[in-house]
């Protein structure tokens, strides 16, 4: 259901009709460098981005066929004021990371007199500031009433503001328009099967934008998706997106059980990876299935060893098992793990930075992605910094490096340089190699995975000569790379999988190794904003007692930090 009209939601006379047959550019603006982004490890592979804008290929199948559809991932090639000027419609969608690419395209857009669209997860939580820079805001999931929105712009009745309130039914949403990317430029590709999780973690956005109860693509949909995928020649890895994979567990077996059908069928063409709660590790038949549908590895939400921070943020599925026990089962059982794992939290101490550390090594988790927590809009969590006065005007957010957007327990100095030196101990060229060779050492492969098809050999050789170019001979870190190289050679150079996918955390290296400088850099830049130099104190006397920033603290503690005496918060206050 598209929300009742009000002031906003009014038919809107100035636009212009678009007419029938409009040419519509979507456009997916670059997402700023981040762990997650695997820029770094993209500079030895001939592809240019790790996956593609799922959410755009989607709106695209359900645009109206007479449409003329390009789509431009801004992370595989450049947007033109030639692209611009073509459309009658620019359609921009992005997460809250690429506020300023979407900024930044919808502002040429409607400097060149294109009218604009904007939808996905930024535009749905904060659309009061996408009103200002677009025609158009979508809210929601469009996919039952995408035909409407579409008339309205062709027949010139189009809204400022649509806000689809009711959860769309995904058994009826159409297959996504793979053919309008290149595809030859993914490491990855994406295909979704639900929306929604039944979990209630604080901070998160997913059960705001996509609701509590998973809704779920039925088997044939999937199967149908794989099959287009295949005739389009992909042959490569498939991340299944889903925020909780077996949000509805039921389903996700029923599901795996035709994946692996459908493999055995095709000759295994893909390898799947994908995301899951915690509570994974207690559904061994789903993981049994998992594996033989040929998934290789999992993203778990691990969050905190601390269980206090845990349970302060709901997130009592982590707390109703061990989670050193669940991630060594799930190694065992034959899915490799990688998690995410966040600080800040009000319980946190600054003993936390040393437990996430101890966690992440004796777990041997890999890839480790590590960032502080971050109040998104609409979340339980936002609203709880409300009510507490705690919230601070968002800033534009970069990723990694950028510091919550509440006054957070912790002092943000401590905060900030805590994470920074976190995630310099793991991705620690030694320890990172050393956690790698025992985390396939712990993986247990089983005779049903088999890596997707491989490059060629011509392929590989470049991959490897980059690689051994850049980390074996340039790198500061050659010495681990080559213990690691050797070893895995030696031990695992018949074993399929466990080569593949050493050889993808070796390359990796190169996206974390350096990154974690970067993130160093960028983190100092963002203490020195908030430690205030003693000759700024002054100007802050008169802003009611806050900082430039609006940390808050008490002039007193300014004081004392300016002239260097170390200052704890005391979470008792
Ligand atoms: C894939 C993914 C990524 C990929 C993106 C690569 C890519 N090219 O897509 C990568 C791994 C890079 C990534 C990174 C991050 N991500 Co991410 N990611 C996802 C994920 C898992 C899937 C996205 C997807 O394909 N969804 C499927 C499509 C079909 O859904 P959709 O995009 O919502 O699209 C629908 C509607 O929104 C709408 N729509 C979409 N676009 C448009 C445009 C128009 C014009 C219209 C009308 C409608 C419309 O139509 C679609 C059909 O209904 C989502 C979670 C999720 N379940 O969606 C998180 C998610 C998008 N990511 C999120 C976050 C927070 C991040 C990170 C910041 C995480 C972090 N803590 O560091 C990082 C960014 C790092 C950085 N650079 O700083 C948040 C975004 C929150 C927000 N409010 O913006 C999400 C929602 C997950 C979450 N809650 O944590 N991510
Ligand atoms: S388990 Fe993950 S997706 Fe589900 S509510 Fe918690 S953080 Fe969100």
């Amino acid at each position: 259901m598209i929300s009742k009209p009000d002031m906003l939601h009014e038919p809107c006379p100035v636009f212009a009709p678009l007419g029938k047959k409009i040419q519509a550019l979507l456009v997916w603006p670059k997402i700023p460098d981040s762990f997650w982004t695997f820029s770094g490890m993209l500079e030895l592979l001939p592809e240019k981005a790790v996956m593609p804008p799922l959410g755009l290929i989607t709106l695209a199948a359900l645009c109206p066929a007479e449409w003329t559809l390009r789509l431009i991932d801004e992370a595989v090639e450049d947007l033109t004021d030639d692209d611009l000027l073509w459309a009658d419609l620019v359609m921009v969608g992005g997460m809250i990371v690429q506020q300023a690419g979407l900024q930044e395209v919808l502002a040429r857009a409607r400097r060149l007199g294109r009218r604009t669209i904007v939808g996905g997860p930024y535009a749905s939580g904060e659309p009061a500031r996408m009103l200002a820079i677009a025609d158009h805001v979508v809210v929601g999931e469009p996919d039952e009433v995408f035909l409407e929105i579409a008339r309205d712009l062709e027949e010139g009745s189009a809204r400022r503001l649509y806000e689809i309130t009711d959860k769309p039914d995904v058994t009826k949403t159409p297959l996504p328009r793979f053919d309008l990317l290149r595809l030859e430029c993914y490491a990855s590709m994406s295909i979704q099967f639900s929306r929604g999780c039944p979990f209630q973690c604080e901070f998160c956005d997913i059960i705001i934008l996509y609701g509590r109860k998973p809704r779920t693509k039925l088997p044939q949909q999937m199967l149908a998706e794989l099959d287009k995928l295949l005739s389009l020649g992909w042959k490569k890895q498939v991340f299944i997106v889903d925020d909780n994979f077996i949000g509805n567990h039921a389903r996700a077996l029923e599901l795996c059980v035709e994946l692996e059908k459908w493999q055995q069928a095709r000759g295994h063409p893909v390898t799947f990876y994908t995301e899951a709660s915690m509570d994974l590790a207690r559904k061994s038949a789903l993981i049994d299935a998992m594996v033989k549908a040929n998934f290789f590895h999992v993203f778990l939400g691990i969050e905190s060893p601390s269980e206090e921070s845990l349970r302060e943020v709901k997130k009592f599925q982590n707390l109703a098992i061990d989670p050193v026990s669940c991630i060594e089962l799930l190694h065992r059982s034959g899915l490799w793990i990688t998690g995410g794992f966040i600080v800040g939290f009000d319980s946190d101490t600054e003993a936390i930075f040393e437990q996430q550390i101890r966690f992440i090594e004796r777990t041997a988790i890999p890839w480790a992605l590590l960032n502080s927590l971050h109040a998104m809009p609409g979340t339980a969590l936002h609203d709880r910094m409300q009510k507490e006065g705690r919230l601070l005007e968002s800033k534009l957010s970069s990723g990694d490096a950028t510091p919550p957007n509440f006054r957070t327990v912790l002092d943000p100095a401590v905060l900030l340089r805590g994470l920074g030196k976190t995630v310099a101990s793991i991705y620690e060229p030694r320890r990172f190699y050393e956690r790698a060779w025992r985390s396939l050492q712990n993986w247990q492969t089983k005779k049903c995975q088999r890596p997707a098809q491989q490059p060629t050999a011509v392929e590989i050789l470049i991959i490897l000569a980059r690689s051994i170019w850049h980390q074996g001979l340039r790198s500061s870190y050659r010495k681990a790379y080559w213990k690691f190289f050797l070893k895995i050679l030696g031990r695992y150079g018949l074993n399929r999988p466990k080569i593949w996918l050493a050889a993808t955390i070796m390359i990796s290296g190169h996206h974390f190794i350096p990154y974690v400088e970067e993130v160093a850099k960028k983190i100092e830049l963002e203490v020195l904003k908030i430690q205030p130099a003693p000759e700024l104190i002054a100007t802050w006397v008169g802003n009611e007692g806050r900082g430039p920033r609006g940390w808050d603290p008490p002039m007193e503690k300014v004081r004392s930090q300016a002239q260097g005496v170390p200052v704890h918060t005391d979470k008792s206050k």
